[in-house]
């Protein structure tokens, strides 16, 4: 029935928009790239926007720079959010994701649809709602919406996007990954998907200086605290500067921690303008979500989470070491 409504929204839709999150991720471009191209099949044009640039190596998504990017483009962003008779929200669930674009969204008559797989999406400002938490990334979930829609048939430059947010959301297949995975990941290389050229464009396109910031900071800036199980990492603005650090050459670093051994919990601290941002992770049933809803202005899933703070770079770690404290004891006292 879903389905049903989703093609009949998508059918009587003249302009569409695809949004996704603030700081896009391979799972966040992968899934608007992929929705834009499926779209395209279907004889409906529609504009990608999201609400800031995408890291450089995803850029091999979007040749032809047709995703419109809000902070370089504000009053075109608007008037098309405004004007277009539906909105296809991917990979987020909460419009706050969407930080300055959320009240054009909240505002604009359109119909709207969300398709994400983070835990309690918001379902208010929605006309029709796919969730789905137990699910490698936001491409497994289009991936099966897609294929119900057409019937199994999946062409090659819609399953190349779905490809690189599944290979990125699981950390290039060590995370989230169910048997439903395995499944897609094998009907997209049937599908023509050329997985080593993929893997090299993703994970084989870093530059020097941000392999040398990764050495710096585990050799300099991380922290072990074998007590809690955990692990952490300071990127400070000064390190910024000195290995000419540009976004996205982070990606990752917050699961490294998680390779030691004795290690079930990660974070990793940038320091940025205004804000602190926050990465979480655990590799047990630690709820780094719990822990971000309640510390550090976030959330996210069970075992990847994100927030933000608003105090002072140097007093971070006190924070939170403070934090894990608490949190680490009522994990104990729950596994009683
Ligand atoms: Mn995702």
């Amino acid at each position: 029935m879903q389905i049903d409504r989703f093609s009949e929204l998508i059918l009587s839709a003249n302009e569409l928009v695809i949004l996704s999150h603030t700081n896009p991720d391979g799972d966040a471009i992968g899934s608007v790239v992929a929705m834009k191209r499926f779209l395209t099949l279907q004889g409906k044009q529609s504009t990608i926007i999201i609400p800031n640039k995408h890291p450089e190596y995803l850029s091999f998504l979007d040749p032809d720079g047709e995703m419109l990017v809000y902070k370089e483009n504000r009053k075109r962003a608007e008037n098309i959010i405004r004007s277009c008779d539906l909105i296809l929200a991917l990979d987020f669930n909460q419009l706050s994701r969407i930080d300055e674009l959320e009240p054009i969204v909240r505002e604009s008559l359109s119909h709207k649809v969300l398709v994400d797989h983070h835990p309690s999406p918001e379902k208010g400002p929605f006309d029709l709602v796919f969730s789905e938490t137990e699910i490698s990334s936001n491409c497994e979930l289009l991936y099966w919406l897609f294929n119900s829609y057409r019937n199994g048939e999946m062409p090659l430059e819609v399953a190349e996007p779905l490809y690189v947010g599944m290979m990125t959301d699981t950390n290039n297949f060590a995370n989230s990954v169910l048997a439903s995975t395995f499944k897609m990941a094998s009907n997209l290389i049937e599908a023509g998907v050329d997985k080593e050229r993929l893997q090299h464009l993703v994970f084989g396109g870093f530059n020097e200086s941000r392999m040398r910031l990764m050495g710096h900071l585990l050799s300099e800036k991380m922290t072990i605290l074998p007590e809690f199980e955990a692990g952490f990492i300071m990127l400070s603005k000064e390190d910024q500067e000195r290995f000419s650090f540009s976004e996205g050459d982070s990606e990752g670093f917050v699961n490294i921690p998680l390779s030691i051994k004795g290690i079930n919990i990660s974070a990793l601290f940038t320091e940025s303008e205004g804000v602190v941002r926050v990465s979480l992770r655990s590799s047990n049933d630690f709820s780094v979500n719990k822990m971000a809803r309640r510390f550090f202005n976030g959330g996210g899933h069970e075992r990847a989470s994100g927030g933000k703070l608003f105090i002072p770079f140097d007093q971070v770690a006190d924070y939170f070491m403070e934090s894990l404290n608490i949190c680490i004891e009522e994990y104990r006292n729950e596994q009683i």
